[in-house]
């Protein structure tokens, strides 16, 4: 009887352990540091932390601090090649799944491009907010992840994070869907590298 109760309460803490133990600790980890495109003085750094979720949905949360660049928002996305020099060679915004169409937007026309598909893109964050030439942002999200899978971030070419002159605005209206509404050129530029 004694026995007993003492394997059962055993149980209850495994138990405990499994279903919340992944949701806070032993994620993968993984950073990037931040330069600016073509101004040195822009400096800063981003991590990058895998949760789960007690369903067992992956989850990853980006955190970045950036100095040196102009006051007000800019667009912040995973870009689909672990490449900064120059920041063009980081390509498209990340984006796997079967459309494939990382084409930010309309680059070089004010005519709206058919196969836009910005904000969908599984690489787009939001906007790092930016005062007295601090910014910071810190946003989680469930379209990417650091593990192996469909989603992974940490596919053969890499990732990187690409900062934007301009805001995000999302793409939301019509008129969104011409050059610029996805940030923009490019000011700053961080390679995603494993952490742990
Ligand atoms: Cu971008």
């Amino acid at each position: 009887m004694r026995i007993a109760k003492t394997v059962s309460a055993v149980g209850l803490v495994l138990i405990a352990t499994q279903a919340f133990g992944g949701h806070h600790e032993g994620g993968l980890k993984a950073n990037a540091e931040i330069k600016g495109c073509t101004d040195p003085n822009v400096s800063g750094m981003a991590t990058l932390a895998e949760q789960v979720t007690p369903e067992g949905i992956k989850e990853v949360t980006v955190e970045m601090k950036v100095t040196g660049l102009s006051d007000g928002k800019h667009a912040v996305h995973i870009h689909e090649v672990g490449a900064c020099e120059p920041c063009g060679a980081a390509k498209g915004h990340h984006d796997p799944g079967p459309f494939g169409e990382s084409r930010p937007d309309s680059a070089g026309t004010d005519a709206p491009a058919k196969d836009i598909n910005h904000r969908y893109h599984m690489g787009d964050l939001i906007n790092l907010e930016v005062k007295d030439g601090v910014g910071r942002m810190k946003h989680t999200t469930n379209r990417v992840t650091l593990s192996p899978g469909r989603l992974t971030i940490m596919d053969e070419d890499g990732s990187s994070f690409i900062i934007h002159t301009n805001p995000d605005t999302y793409c939301d209206e019509e008129t969104d869907l011409k050059k610029g509404c996805a940030g923009g050129s490019r000011d700053a530029c961080g390679i995603i590298r494993a952490a742990n």
